[in-house]
């Protein structure tokens, strides 16, 4: 019975270490000429592919610069988030595309 419930303890604490380094990665759809849905729960440390299916270039890039991407047509494009904070972004191109990434701290 002391084996099981020290077992048990082991699991528990990693289960804990393991959510600690989890890192989600996410996927990002552009398509239409707009972002598709966004991620909730996005922490630091998080990745996001961002895949163009449109036939023109898009870019994500956040109103603060934080960050800048530019993905072609048909390409991917991963970033790592690096900051906490909710970041208002659009594509360069098309301005009337736009969204908000918000980042929790790690
Ligand atoms: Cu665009």
């Amino acid at each position: 019975m002391k084996m099981l419930v020290s077992m048990m303890a082991l699991a528990a604490t990693l289960t804990l270490a393991g959510e600690a380094v989890a890192q989600a990665e996410q996927t990002v759809v552009m398509s239409n000429m707009s972002y598709g849905k966004l991620p909730a729960g996005l922490k630091v440390g998080d990745t996001i592919t961002w895949t163009n299916r449109d036939t023109v270039p898009h870019t994500v890039t956040a109103r603060d610069h934080s960050f800048d991407l530019r993905v072609a047509p048909g390409r991917s494009t991963k970033m790592t988030l690096t900051k906490a904070g909710a970041f208002p972004f659009f594509c360069t191109y098309h301005t009337m595309m736009r969204g908000t990434l918000t980042v929790a701290p790690k």
